[in-house]
């Protein structure tokens, strides 16, 4: 019985006092801060010309291999207004693709066997670029996109 009276009085007691507290207690007047001493700036260290990081590879250059039935990818996406660089490698010794073509372009390019020919061009607007053997028979195409 006695336990519950005293749990039961503490939190009345608390409460009797606590507003009588808050109004005693003179609002404290906090000490104005002291005024910002304007500290300079630490002068910035000299940025250095750092080269632009050049564009990856992989967005740029795409490797097309050029077999007797034809060119792998035989599609390639670019960028309108974005150089892009096709390397060219004639896989088969057979088959047609001993030269290829962009008759758009006005490039013509032999395919030696084995080695990597690169060709470069800037698609002007977006559409399609088309490339082929030179006897026409074999085809791919650039799609540029903007
Ligand atoms: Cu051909």
């Amino acid at each position: 019985m006695r336990r519950s009276l005293l749990i039961v009085g503490l939190p009345l007691i608390a409460l009797a006092f606590a507003p009588g507290c808050g109004q005693d207690a003179a609002p404290p007047q906090a000490p104005a801060p002291p005024p910002p001493v304007a500290t300079p700036e630490p002068p910035a260290p000299p940025r250095v010309a750092t080269p632009e990081p050049p564009a990856p590879p992989s967005a740029s250059r795409v490797r097309v291999s050029v077999r007797a039935t034809g060119y792998e990818p035989a599609t390639i996406n670019a960028a309108a207004g974005q150089p892009i660089t096709i390397v060219f490698n004639r896989v088969d010794d057979g088959g047609c693709g001993g030269e290829v073509v962009f008759p758009e372009q006005n490039i013509r390019r032999t395919l030696p066997a084995g080695q990597d020919v690169e060709v470069t061009l800037t698609p002007q607007a977006a559409g399609e670029i088309h490339f082929a053997c030179g006897m026409d028979m074999m085809h791919g195409t650039i799609v540029a996109s903007r």
